[in-house]
């Protein structure tokens, strides 16, 4: 028997809370973000995505593309408690939801608590019931995977519905343009268009033997979305936030040495346990307890992966620099790895490979 799976995503999220609240910025090129030479927009309204101002785009490039864009600075607080309502409305229909972001989240409606066997009827309620509740529109992806929710409902965005069944998700995706499919994103797009490849119906001719030698362990990624196989189950769980090890000591540590002597014990340990864990985390934490009990935590955040022991090792250095005071005595101290990429985002990067030891 086939999942029956629904993703949902807010459109223009911010821009479109934004416009909900300020009626002059109704029908207009909105961009959240600041203006400024090194603002960077979060997203803009779909008025002025006409102008091909987009996401992740600076705010100068932005105003070159659509002179008379608006600016709004984002209200986070705000944005979070619409999430919180929209998850609100999830759980009436489930339980299994899993959130990607403040504004989407994939919903396992096999079992539902409308008991209702038409995953198109139920997200069409979801749909319905964010408008009634929130006066926000949302497009709904409906297929029997993640990945086919997940592109689905990015195909008749905005406010748009767009159901895969399984009898079409082959011939669907034969005919989808490569950069339309979840998880190909710019850069492996132009690979593919290099190739020669520009549709789904290009990418299933390629082998799996191909596909590996030319984009690693990303291949099979490849070669399965194009058959639309994904068997990730919607994972309702919490993930772990963080790995780490700590140690507390016998006697108070007070030389810079002990320091450096304990805490490279503790760096190998947190290496091997995540290495065990499989996690990509970018922060590293240094925590401090001295012998009054007071504690402090100094953190610093990297471009890559904590992958390697050296890595690690490095930036702890860095941290003990920052921290270390003479003469005051420590009775704890830890090192812990967090900010991880999601399960999601892991799903779409499969280059990152771990160094074999
Ligand atoms: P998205 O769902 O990616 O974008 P969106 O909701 O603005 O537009 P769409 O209709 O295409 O779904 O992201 C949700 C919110 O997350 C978005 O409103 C702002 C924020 N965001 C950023 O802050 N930076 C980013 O680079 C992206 C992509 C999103
Ligand atoms: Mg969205």
């Amino acid at each position: 028997m086939h999942r029956k799976i629904i993703h949902i995503d807010m459109d223009a999220f911010y821009a479109q809370v934004e416009q909900r609240d300020n009626p002059e910025l109704r029908g207009k090129p909105v961009a959240i973000g600041v203006d400024g030479s090194r603002g960077v927009l979060s997203t803009a309204s779909y008025e002025a995505r006409k102008f091909g101002v987009h996401s992740a785009m600076s705010s100068i490039v932005a105003k070159r593309k659509c002179p008379e864009l608006i600016f709004v600075y984002p209200n986070m607080e705000k944005y979070r408690s619409i999430s919180i309502q929209i998850r609100e409305i999830f759980s009436q229909y489930t339980d299994i939801i899993e959130p990607l972001s403040f504004d989407e989240a994939y919903l396992d409606v096999t079992e539902n608590k409308k008991d209702n066997s038409s995953a198109t009827l139920l997200a069409k309620d979801i749909k319905h019931e964010i408008f009634k509740e929130t006066g926000l529109t949302a497009s709904a992806g409906v297929s029997y995977n993640k990945f086919l929710a997940k592109t689905a409902s990015d195909i008749n965005k905005p406010n748009g519905i767009f159901v895969i069944k399984p009898e079409e998700a082959e011939p669907f995706l034969e005919r989808l343009k490569i950069e339309k499919f979840y998880g190909i994103g710019k850069v492996s797009a132009q690979r593919f268009h290099k190739m020669g490849v520009f549709f789904g119906s290009d990418l299933r001719k390629l082998s799996l033997n191909r596909l590996n030698k030319e984009f690693g362990k990303a291949g099979a990624f490849y070669y399965n979305i194009v058959r639309g196989i994904d068997h990730r189950p919607v994972n309702a769980h919490r993930e772990r936030k963080s790995v780490g090890g700590e140690n507390t000591f016998s006697s108070d540590l007070r030389t810079v040495e002990e320091w450096i002597e304990k805490l490279e014990a503790i760096c190998n340990k947190v290496y091997e346990r995540l290495q065990r864990s499989q996690k990509l985390g970018k922060t590293i934490t240094l925590k401090v307890k001295y012998s009054d009990f007071s504690q402090i935590t100094r953190s610093k955040t990297i471009n890559e992966f904590f992958i390697s022991k050296e890595l690690i090792w490095e930036s702890t250095l860095e941290l003990i620099e920052q921290t270390f005071e003479k003469g005051k005595g420590v009775r704890l101290l830890g090192i812990s790895i967090s900010n991880f990429l999601t399960e999601e985002q892991e799903f779409i990067q499969l280059e990152i490979e771990w160094p074999d030891e």
